[in-house]
């Protein structure tokens, strides 16, 4: 598992190098912007319950099959299956946002999982489609535009700043799950 300081180590050593002034600013930046990537990975840990229910209970209103005998959410222990599926998932995701690299979502979610998915009969493009609509909630949380969202924040406070670049790291942790599963 590597993290933005691991990662530039990493690719230093692979050629032989020291760690270059480039690298030495993006780091700078990543420590400067610190707080902020705090704030977002907070917000979608706080809403974490709401995000992936919301996306489960989405994706099965458009797919009642999946509730039905056969479907891949049925019965009751499969339907816990999925909802904690949602959660582990979303939790690699808040790792990878932290780190600011996606190692730890390959590693220790993502690595197999399409294959387990395929023995199980775990529909993919379902999953795809409910990690698109945790994507999406994710992304309203990180900019402060979810509704109910004011309340992460002190006194009715707007979030400060831009979160438009951590809103788009987030969604491109979304899109590596989804990649991995087609
Ligand atoms: C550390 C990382 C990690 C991951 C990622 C993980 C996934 C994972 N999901 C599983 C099952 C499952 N996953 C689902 C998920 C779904 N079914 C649907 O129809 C939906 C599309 C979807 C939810 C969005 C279901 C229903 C099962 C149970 C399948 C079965 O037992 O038949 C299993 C098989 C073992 C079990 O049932 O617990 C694993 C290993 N386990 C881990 O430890």
């Amino acid at each position: 598992m590597l993290d933005k300081f691991s990662k530039a180590v990493v690719a230093a050593d692979a050629g032989g190098k020291y760690i270059g002034a480039e690298e030495v600013a993006v780091l700078k930046g990543y420590i400067t912007e610190g707080n902020k990537r705090l704030d977002a990975v907070n917000s979608i840990t706080n809403n974490a319950a709401c995000i992936v229910s919301d996306a489960v209970s989405g994706m099965i209103c458009n797919n009642a099959g999946l509730i039905q005998p056969g479907g891949n959410c049925y019965p009751n222990r499969r339907m816990a299956a999925c909802l904690r599926d949602g959660e582990i998932i979303l939790r690699y995701v808040a790792y990878a946002l932290l780190a600011g690299d996606a190692s730890v979502l390959d590693d220790r979610c993502l690595n197999g999982l399409k294959e387990t998915y395929i023995a199980l009969g775990v529909p993919l493009d379902l999953t795809g489609y409910a990690v698109g609509i945790m994507s999406k909630a994710a992304v309203a949380f990180i900019k402060g535009e979810a509704s109910g969202s004011k309340a992460d924040f002190k006194h009715g406070e707007q979030p400060q700043g831009d979160c438009s670049e951590l809103a788009s790291e987030a969604a491109e942790y979304f899109k590596r799950v989804g990649s991995a599963l087609s």
